[in-house]
């Protein structure tokens, strides 16, 4: 992976047209107050439409020969942008970054959603919990909303490192009665899952929402399955299968490489219909990804705004927490997951993915209290 230099000042010569990728990341993000956000006339400086305003922001110039970054005022960076002769590139990322986001299956964004992760999988956990029984699943479902989950995120297949696919009447058969059984609950459901015909049974047996890991690739049917159903889809970047995804993944720039990516499947979902306002996209935590490329995303989650739709995380108890820490089981992972959360929501990150829901909003009404209080 290449490294990115980081400048002091632009200088000259940096952006060669045809040539170079213009990627912007907001920083320094301001919380406004409800209400305030959205003040007339302030709308070019407004993440999505709100509530965080930024005046600053990294530019990452990609080239042939070299990657670069430096940071400054939006104005100073555009002026920098004429007399680079990149203005169009660079004005196309404010329009994105600012771009309103449409609500999310009837939830604004004036604070971090949380989704609650409801798995009816065949992974054995230490707790001895057969997962695959519905009833298990249902009351995990409750006690997750219980706990402030503003969606829940029912998935029937693993996809962890190495393991192996299910046929897609099994899938059917394990998150068809959980969704069934916790729709009365009253939070949207979105169906993790990587098939067509999964997707269409989830979404009768009354899930609302389409969360596919290999961003609507895994299947050829399934571009048209989510045109056709008219839900939101959260689209999550992954190199090659789960079965082999660890193997050596090699990357130019982790971060770009992803947005790439990202921006592909986006243009692919517009070719067959879904409309922008629909999308979220999503990393791609351990999909594919070593420590350093895990880390280096992390770092820079905040470009992914450039795609003009919410962003979502999923780091919660990774593998990746307790290489770079001590080696704990997936249980003992909260601290890292708690920090993951609070470093992406600190770049504007809308939706975060979790096990623990009532812990990871706590740490987020503590964050929120303490900027308040500015
Ligand atoms: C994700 O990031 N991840 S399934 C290994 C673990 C813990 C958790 C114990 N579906 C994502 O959660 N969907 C999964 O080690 C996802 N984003 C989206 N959008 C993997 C998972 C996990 C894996």
């Amino acid at each position: 992976m290449r490294e990115i230099e980081i400048l002091a000042a632009p200088g000259r010569g940096l952006f060669v047209p045809g040539e170079t990728g213009v990627y912007l990341r907001p920083l320094d993000l301001e919380h406004d107050g409800a209400g305030r956000a959205y003040v007339a006339g302030e709308a070019d400086r407004l993440l999505g439409g709100g509530p965080h305003r930024f005046q600053r922001a990294e530019v990452i110039l990609r080239s042939i020969d070299r990657i670069v970054a430096f940071s400054g005022q939006i104005d100073n960076l555009r002026d920098w942008a004429l007399d680079a002769g990149c203005q169009d590139l660079f004005d196309a990322a404010i329009f994105n970054l600012t771009r309103r986001h449409a609500m999310l299956a009837g939830k604004y964004w004036e604070r971090p959603l949380v989704m609650g992760i409801v798995n009816v999988t065949a992974d054995s956990f230490s707790d001895g919990v057969d997962r695959r029984d519905p009833a298990v699943a249902v009351s995990h479902a409750h006690a997750l909303i219980a706990a402030g989950a503003d969606f829940i995120d029912i998935g029937g297949e693993s996809t962890r490192p190495g393991s192996a696919g299910i046929s897609r009447a099994e899938e059917i058969a394990r998150v068809v009665p959980v969704i069934e059984q916790s729709v009365g609950f009253g939070v949207p459901i979105s169906i993790d899952t990587s098939k067509a015909a999964v997707m269409e049974a989830a979404l009768s047996a009354g899930a609302s929402i389409i969360n596919d890991v290999t961003a609507l690739t895994g299947d050829p049917e399934s571009l048209g399955a989510a045109a056709r159903a008219k839900v939101p889809v959260m689209l999550m970047h992954m190199r090659e299968g789960p079965r082999t995804m660890q193997d050596d993944p090699q990357y130019d720039c982790a971060p770009l490489d992803v947005f790439d990516y990202l921006a592909g499947r986006i243009a692919a979902c517009e070719r067959v219909g879904i409309a922008p306002g629909s999308l979220i996209v999503d990393p791609g935590i351990g999909f594919g990804k070593n420590d350093l490329h895990n880390a280096s995303i992390l770092a820079r989650i905040g470009l992914l705004h450039g795609l003009g739709v919410p962003v979502m995380l999923g780091a919660s108890r990774k593998s990746l927490i307790a290489r770079l820490s001590l080696d704990e089981a997936p249980n003992d992972r909260l601290g890292g997951s708690l920090a993951l959360a609070l470093g992406a929501v600190e770049q504007g990150v809308q939706i975060l993915r979790v096990h623990d829901v009532a812990e990871t909003r706590q740490a987020l009404t503590l964050r929120q209290a303490v900027l308040d209080a500015r």
